[in-house]
C-alpha cells in the first residue's frame, strides 16, 4: 500500500463513520503515525492501522454481533453482554475481507486495539497508545502525563493507561474482559522484572 492506498482508504472510511468518529479516527492516524516515527517503525502501515482501528464502531450491536456469528468469530461472555467491545474483532474482520489488508500486524493492531493482548508487537502498541492519547480525547485528567510518556517509554504508557483503563471500569459497573487484565498482569510483570523492582 502506498500514499494512493492510504487516500482511498481515508475516504472510504470517511463513509462509514461519523463526523466525530472520523475526526477521532484521523487524530489516531496521525498520532500512531508520530509514535512511529518516534519508534522507528514503517509510518504508512501506521497510518493505514489508525484508519481502520474503528471501521466497525459505526456498525449497530446487532450488526457486530451477526457478523461475528456468520464468520464463526468466537464472542466470549463479557463481549456477549458489552457488545460494543466485538467493534475490534469485527473491525479486524472488515479490514481483511472489506478493505484488503493482508499484513498480519495491522489486523492484529485492529482486533486488539481496545483490550490489548499480551505479546503485542509495537505496531500493536502503537495504535493501543495512539488511541488513547490523540488530541481530541478528553477523558482523564493524567492525559498531558501518558502523551508525554507515549513518546518517552512506550511500554511504560501501554501500562500506565492500561491501569487508568482498569481504574476507570472498576468506578462504572462495566464488567472487565479478561484479556484487559491480564495484557496489564503482563505488561506490569514484565516492567517491574526490567527496574529490577520486587
Ligand atoms: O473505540 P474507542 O472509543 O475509540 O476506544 P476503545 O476501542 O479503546 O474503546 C474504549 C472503551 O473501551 C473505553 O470506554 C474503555 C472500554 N474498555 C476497555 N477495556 C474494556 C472496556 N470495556 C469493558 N467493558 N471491558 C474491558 O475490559
Ligand atoms: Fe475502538
Ligand atoms: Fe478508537
Amino acid at each position: 500500500m502506498g500514499k494512493e492506498d492510504i487516500a482511498k482508504l481515508r475516504a472510504q472510511i470517511k463513509k462509514v463513520q461519523d463526523k466525530k468518529r472520523f475526526e477521532h479516527t484521523l487524530g489516531v492516524t496521525y498520532t500512531a503515525a508520530c509514535l512511529a516515527m518516534c519508534y522507528d517503525i514503517d509510518t504508512e502501515r501506521a497510518e493505514i492501522a489508525g484508519l481502520l482501528h474503528d471501521c466497525a464502531k459505526c456498525l449497530s450491536n446487532d450488526k457486530k454481533i451477526s457478523l461475528c456469528k456468520k464468520q464463526s468469530i468466537e464472542i466470549n461472555l463479557t463481549e456477549a453482554k458489552n457488545p460494543f467491545l466485538l467493534h475490534a474483532k469485527a473491525g479486524a474482520y472488515l479490514a481483511e475481507h472489506k478493505y484488503g489488508v493482508r499484513d498480519e500486524d495491522i489486523l492484529n493492531a485492529v482486533r486488539y486495539h481496545t483490550t490489548g493482548r499480551p505479546g503485542m508487537s509495537m505496531l500493536e502498541k502503537i495504535v493501543f497508545i495512539a488511541d488513547y492519547i490523540e488530541p481530541g480525547r478528553n477523558h482523564s485528567t493524567r492525559l498531558p502525563e501518558l502523551r508525554r510518556l507515549a513518546f518517552q517509554n512506550l511500554d511504560k504508557a501501554l501500562v500506565e493507561i492500561l491501569k487508568d483503563t482498569l481504574r476507570y471500569l472498576r468506578g462504572t459497573d462495566h464488567e472487565i474482559d479478561p484479556m484487559t487484565q491480564k495484557t496489564y498482569d503482563h505488561y506490569n510483570k514484565s516492567l517491574t522484572e526490567i527496574s529490577g523492582v520486587q
